[in-house]
Protein backbone atom coordinates (compact mmCIF):
# COMPACT_ATOMS: atom_id res chain seq x y z
CA UNK A 1 0.00 0.00 0.00
CA UNK A 2 1.26 3.51 -0.68
CA UNK A 3 1.10 6.60 0.94
CA UNK A 4 -1.94 7.61 -1.29
CA UNK A 5 -3.89 4.81 0.07
CA UNK A 6 -3.26 4.87 3.43
CA UNK A 7 -4.06 8.37 3.41
CA UNK A 8 -7.67 7.32 2.06
CA UNK A 9 -7.85 5.12 4.51
CA UNK A 10 -7.13 7.71 7.15
CA UNK A 11 -9.01 10.23 5.89
CA UNK A 12 -12.10 7.88 5.85
CA UNK A 13 -11.86 5.97 8.97
CA UNK A 14 -11.95 9.68 10.59
CA UNK A 15 -14.76 10.61 9.19
CA UNK A 16 -16.63 7.35 9.96
CA UNK A 17 -16.13 7.12 12.90
CA UNK A 18 -16.88 10.84 13.69
CA UNK A 19 -20.36 9.60 11.79
CA UNK A 20 -20.39 6.81 13.90
CA UNK A 21 -20.35 9.03 16.99
CA UNK A 22 -23.33 11.02 16.06
CA UNK A 23 -25.34 7.86 15.76
CA UNK A 24 -24.78 7.40 18.83
CA UNK A 25 -25.17 10.89 20.44
CA UNK A 26 -28.72 11.15 18.23
CA UNK A 27 -29.52 7.88 20.29
CA UNK A 28 -29.59 8.98 23.43
CA UNK A 29 -32.40 10.97 22.85
CA UNK A 30 -34.19 7.19 22.17
CA UNK A 31 -34.36 4.53 24.42
CA UNK A 32 -32.15 1.91 24.66
CA UNK A 33 -32.31 -1.76 23.75
CA UNK A 34 -29.75 -3.62 26.66
CA UNK A 35 -29.34 -7.33 26.29
CA UNK A 36 -26.74 -9.65 27.92
CA UNK A 37 -24.70 -11.60 26.42
CA UNK A 38 -22.77 -14.02 28.80
CA UNK A 39 -23.86 -12.66 31.84
CA UNK A 40 -25.59 -9.80 33.74
CA UNK A 41 -22.14 -7.52 33.63
CA UNK A 42 -21.87 -8.13 30.48
CA UNK A 43 -24.23 -5.92 28.48
CA UNK A 44 -24.82 -5.20 24.73
CA UNK A 45 -26.86 -2.39 22.85
CA UNK A 46 -28.65 -2.42 19.88
CA UNK A 47 -26.42 0.86 19.11
CA UNK A 48 -23.55 -1.40 19.51
CA UNK A 49 -24.72 -3.70 16.92
CA UNK A 50 -25.49 -0.66 15.06
CA UNK A 51 -22.24 0.91 14.65
CA UNK A 52 -20.57 -1.88 13.99
CA UNK A 53 -22.75 -2.95 11.01
CA UNK A 54 -22.52 0.38 10.07
CA UNK A 55 -18.45 0.48 9.79
CA UNK A 56 -18.79 -2.98 7.78
CA UNK A 57 -21.03 -1.56 5.57
CA UNK A 58 -19.15 1.51 4.29
CA UNK A 59 -15.43 -0.48 4.33
CA UNK A 60 -17.10 -3.85 2.30
CA UNK A 61 -18.14 -1.59 -0.25
CA UNK A 62 -15.13 0.96 -0.13
CA UNK A 63 -12.35 -1.50 0.25
CA UNK A 64 -13.32 -4.79 -0.32
CA UNK A 65 -10.51 -6.78 0.25
CA UNK A 66 -10.10 -5.48 3.72
CA UNK A 67 -10.98 -7.43 6.54
CA UNK A 68 -13.23 -6.35 9.22
CA UNK A 69 -12.67 -7.95 13.17
CA UNK A 70 -15.46 -6.34 15.49
CA UNK A 71 -16.52 -6.98 19.08
CA UNK A 72 -20.23 -7.84 17.57
CA UNK A 73 -19.22 -10.49 15.66
CA UNK A 74 -20.18 -8.96 12.47
CA UNK A 75 -17.44 -9.23 10.53
CA UNK A 76 -15.01 -11.51 8.69
CA UNK A 77 -13.89 -15.33 10.18
CA UNK A 78 -10.00 -13.74 10.72
CA UNK A 79 -7.53 -16.63 10.83
CA UNK A 80 -4.11 -14.79 10.76
CA UNK A 81 -2.90 -11.46 10.75
CA UNK A 82 -2.40 -11.48 6.91
CA UNK A 83 -3.98 -8.50 4.48
CA UNK A 84 -5.16 -5.17 6.26
CA UNK A 85 -7.95 -6.30 8.93
CA UNK A 86 -9.65 -3.44 11.17
CA UNK A 87 -10.16 -4.37 14.32
CA UNK A 88 -13.13 -2.36 15.90
CA UNK A 89 -15.01 -1.50 19.19
CA UNK A 90 -18.57 0.33 18.21
CA UNK A 91 -18.53 1.08 21.60
CA UNK A 92 -15.36 0.58 24.59
CA UNK A 93 -17.66 1.16 27.65
CA UNK A 94 -20.84 -0.22 26.72
CA UNK A 95 -21.56 0.14 30.94
CA UNK A 96 -20.56 3.61 31.00
CA UNK A 97 -22.78 4.64 27.77
CA UNK A 98 -25.81 2.73 29.30
CA UNK A 99 -25.77 4.21 33.03
CA UNK A 100 -23.50 7.76 32.05
CA UNK A 101 -23.68 8.62 28.06
CA UNK A 102 -20.32 9.30 29.13
CA UNK A 103 -16.81 7.45 29.30
CA UNK A 104 -16.98 5.61 25.95
CA UNK A 105 -15.04 5.94 22.96
CA UNK A 106 -15.61 4.16 19.41
CA UNK A 107 -11.88 2.28 18.97
CA UNK A 108 -10.65 1.44 15.47
CA UNK A 109 -7.24 -0.01 14.75
CA UNK A 110 -6.01 -0.49 11.36
CA UNK A 111 -3.60 -3.43 11.16
CA UNK A 112 -1.52 -4.43 7.77
CA UNK A 113 0.37 -8.06 8.05
CA UNK A 114 0.26 -7.86 11.84
CA UNK A 115 1.45 -4.23 12.38
CA UNK A 116 -0.44 -1.51 13.35
CA UNK A 117 -1.02 1.75 10.79
CA UNK A 118 -3.95 3.67 12.21
CA UNK A 119 -5.37 4.20 15.42
CA UNK A 120 -8.50 6.09 16.60
CA UNK A 121 -10.33 6.48 19.78
CA UNK A 122 -12.28 8.83 20.17
CA UNK A 123 -14.22 9.42 23.42
CA UNK A 124 -17.16 11.01 22.20
CA UNK A 125 -18.78 13.08 24.98
CA UNK A 126 -15.72 14.16 25.54
CA UNK A 127 -14.92 15.20 22.17
CA UNK A 128 -11.48 13.76 22.27
CA UNK A 129 -10.34 12.62 19.07
CA UNK A 130 -7.12 10.57 19.52
CA UNK A 131 -5.84 9.02 16.24
CA UNK A 132 -1.92 7.87 15.51
CA UNK A 133 -0.07 6.88 12.43
CA UNK A 134 2.91 4.55 12.07
CA UNK A 135 5.82 6.51 12.43
CA UNK A 136 4.24 9.97 12.30
CA UNK A 137 3.45 10.39 15.83
CA UNK A 138 -0.06 10.41 17.68
CA UNK A 139 -1.91 13.26 18.22
CA UNK A 140 -5.32 14.36 20.45
CA UNK A 141 -7.29 17.36 18.70
CA UNK A 142 -4.88 17.87 16.16
CA UNK A 143 -1.75 18.26 19.37
CA UNK A 144 0.81 16.23 18.88
CA UNK A 145 1.45 14.19 21.65
CA UNK A 146 4.93 14.14 23.64
CA UNK A 147 7.23 11.15 23.28
CA UNK A 148 6.59 9.79 27.06
CA UNK A 149 9.46 10.32 29.66
CA UNK A 150 10.76 7.78 32.29
CA UNK A 151 8.83 8.03 35.65
CA UNK A 152 8.86 5.97 39.12
CA UNK A 153 6.58 3.85 40.67
CA UNK A 154 5.73 6.58 43.86
CA UNK A 155 5.16 9.42 41.17
CA UNK A 156 2.66 7.45 38.88
CA UNK A 157 -1.22 7.24 38.96
CA UNK A 158 -1.87 3.89 37.61
CA UNK A 159 -5.54 2.76 36.05
CA UNK A 160 -6.47 -0.32 37.32
CA UNK A 161 -9.91 -1.80 37.92
CA UNK A 162 -10.78 -2.75 41.41
CA UNK A 163 -11.12 -6.55 40.15
CA UNK A 164 -7.48 -7.18 40.62
CA UNK A 165 -7.01 -5.75 44.10
CA UNK A 166 -8.88 -7.99 45.56
CA UNK A 167 -8.63 -12.27 45.62
CA UNK A 168 -8.97 -13.25 41.75
CA UNK A 169 -8.47 -15.87 39.75
CA UNK A 170 -5.80 -14.27 36.88
CA UNK A 171 -2.87 -12.44 39.20
CA UNK A 172 -1.84 -12.46 42.30
CA UNK A 173 -3.84 -9.88 44.17
CA UNK A 174 -0.81 -9.24 46.74
CA UNK A 175 1.55 -8.18 44.35
CA UNK A 176 -1.50 -5.79 42.86
CA UNK A 177 -2.09 -4.39 46.42
CA UNK A 178 1.88 -3.51 46.74
CA UNK A 179 1.56 -1.60 42.97
CA UNK A 180 -1.46 0.47 44.52
CA UNK A 181 0.49 0.92 47.61
CA UNK A 182 3.31 2.52 46.31
CA UNK A 183 1.56 4.42 43.70
CA UNK A 184 0.82 8.06 43.66
CA UNK A 185 -3.20 7.07 43.33
CA UNK A 186 -5.39 5.37 40.83
CA UNK A 187 -7.91 5.16 38.51
CA UNK A 188 -9.99 3.51 37.09
CA UNK A 189 -12.73 4.91 33.84
CA UNK A 190 -14.38 1.79 32.44
CA UNK A 191 -13.27 1.92 29.12
CA UNK A 192 -9.73 0.31 28.04
CA UNK A 193 -9.63 1.67 24.99
CA UNK A 194 -9.92 5.44 26.88
CA UNK A 195 -7.47 4.34 29.64
CA UNK A 196 -5.13 3.17 26.79
CA UNK A 197 -5.31 6.38 25.34
CA UNK A 198 -4.84 8.35 28.62
CA UNK A 199 -1.56 6.74 29.06
CA UNK A 200 -0.55 7.68 25.84
CA UNK A 201 -1.52 11.41 26.63
CA UNK A 202 0.52 11.04 29.71
CA UNK A 203 -2.83 11.80 31.94
CA UNK A 204 -2.59 8.54 34.01
CA UNK A 205 1.32 6.73 33.55
CA UNK A 206 0.17 3.27 33.30
CA UNK A 207 -2.73 0.79 32.78
CA UNK A 208 -3.09 -2.80 33.77
CA UNK A 209 -5.78 -5.22 33.42
CA UNK A 210 -5.71 -8.89 33.07
CA UNK A 211 -7.81 -9.60 30.43
CA UNK A 212 -9.05 -7.38 27.20
CA UNK A 213 -10.14 -8.73 23.48
CA UNK A 214 -8.30 -7.26 20.15
CA UNK A 215 -11.14 -4.53 20.07
CA UNK A 216 -10.07 -3.32 23.33
CA UNK A 217 -6.80 -2.53 22.76
CA UNK A 218 -5.77 -2.86 19.05
CA UNK A 219 -6.17 1.50 18.15
CA UNK A 220 -4.52 1.93 22.19
CA UNK A 221 -1.66 0.01 20.84
CA UNK A 222 -0.77 2.21 17.92
CA UNK A 223 -1.29 5.03 19.96
CA UNK A 224 1.25 4.04 22.61
CA UNK A 225 3.30 2.64 20.15
CA UNK A 226 4.00 6.49 18.57
CA UNK A 227 4.60 7.77 21.74
CA UNK A 228 7.44 5.97 23.38
CA UNK A 229 4.60 3.73 25.43
CA UNK A 230 5.83 0.13 26.87
CA UNK A 231 3.12 -2.35 26.47
CA UNK A 232 3.26 -6.32 27.19
CA UNK A 233 1.32 -8.74 28.95
CA UNK A 234 1.60 -8.59 32.52
CA UNK A 235 4.09 -11.21 32.18
CA UNK A 236 6.36 -9.36 29.96
CA UNK A 237 5.82 -11.09 27.07
CA UNK A 238 4.54 -9.85 23.87
CA UNK A 239 0.91 -8.99 23.20
CA UNK A 240 -0.92 -11.35 20.26
CA UNK A 241 -3.11 -8.67 18.77
CA UNK A 242 -5.70 -11.29 17.31
CA UNK A 243 -5.86 -13.05 21.25
CA UNK A 244 -7.50 -11.91 24.50
CA UNK A 245 -4.32 -10.88 26.67
CA UNK A 246 -3.44 -9.16 29.26
CA UNK A 247 -2.23 -5.89 29.64
CA UNK A 248 0.83 -3.76 31.00
CA UNK A 249 0.71 -0.16 29.48
CA UNK A 250 3.27 1.90 30.83
CA UNK A 251 5.77 4.61 30.81
CA UNK A 252 9.65 3.12 30.06
CA UNK A 253 11.19 2.55 33.69
CA UNK A 254 7.75 2.21 35.61
CA UNK A 255 6.80 -0.94 32.99
CA UNK A 256 9.98 -2.25 34.44
CA UNK A 257 9.02 -1.55 37.93
CA UNK A 258 5.56 -2.74 37.82
CA UNK A 259 6.49 -5.99 35.82
CA UNK A 260 8.89 -6.73 38.70
CA UNK A 261 6.04 -6.25 41.29
CA UNK A 262 3.98 -8.47 39.31
CA UNK A 263 6.67 -11.42 38.81
CA UNK A 264 7.36 -12.31 42.73
P1 LIG B 1 -16.58 -3.17 26.46
O1 LIG B 1 -17.28 -2.08 27.17
O2 LIG B 1 -16.36 -2.90 25.01
O3 LIG B 1 -17.21 -4.52 26.71
C1 LIG B 1 -14.21 -2.42 31.37
O4 LIG B 1 -13.37 -2.45 32.46
C2 LIG B 1 -13.37 -2.59 30.12
O5 LIG B 1 -13.09 -3.98 29.88
C3 LIG B 1 -14.07 -2.11 28.89
O6 LIG B 1 -13.11 -1.66 27.99
C4 LIG B 1 -14.80 -3.35 28.39
O7 LIG B 1 -15.07 -3.29 27.03
C5 LIG B 1 -13.76 -4.40 28.69
N1 LIG B 1 -14.35 -5.71 28.92
C6 LIG B 1 -15.48 -5.97 29.58
N2 LIG B 1 -15.71 -7.31 29.64
C7 LIG B 1 -14.67 -7.90 29.01
C8 LIG B 1 -14.33 -9.26 28.74
N3 LIG B 1 -15.08 -10.27 29.16
N4 LIG B 1 -13.21 -9.51 28.03
C9 LIG B 1 -12.45 -8.48 27.60
N5 LIG B 1 -12.72 -7.18 27.83
C10 LIG B 1 -13.81 -6.88 28.54
CA1 LIG C 1 -17.63 -2.95 23.13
Amino acid sequence: MNYEEWYKIEKLAKSWTLEAAQLLKDSFQNSLSITYKSHISDLVTNMDKNIEKFFIEKIQKTFPHHKVLGEEGYGDEIYDNAGIIWIIDPIDGTTNFIHQQSNFAISVGIYEDGIGKIGIIYDVAADDFYFAKVGEGAFLNNSKLNTLEKVTLTEAVVGINATWVGPNKRVNHENVQNIVKQSRGTRSYGSAAIELAFVAAGKIDAYMTMRLSPWDFAAGLILLNEVGGVVTKTNGEPISILEQNSILAAKPGLHEEMLEHLSK
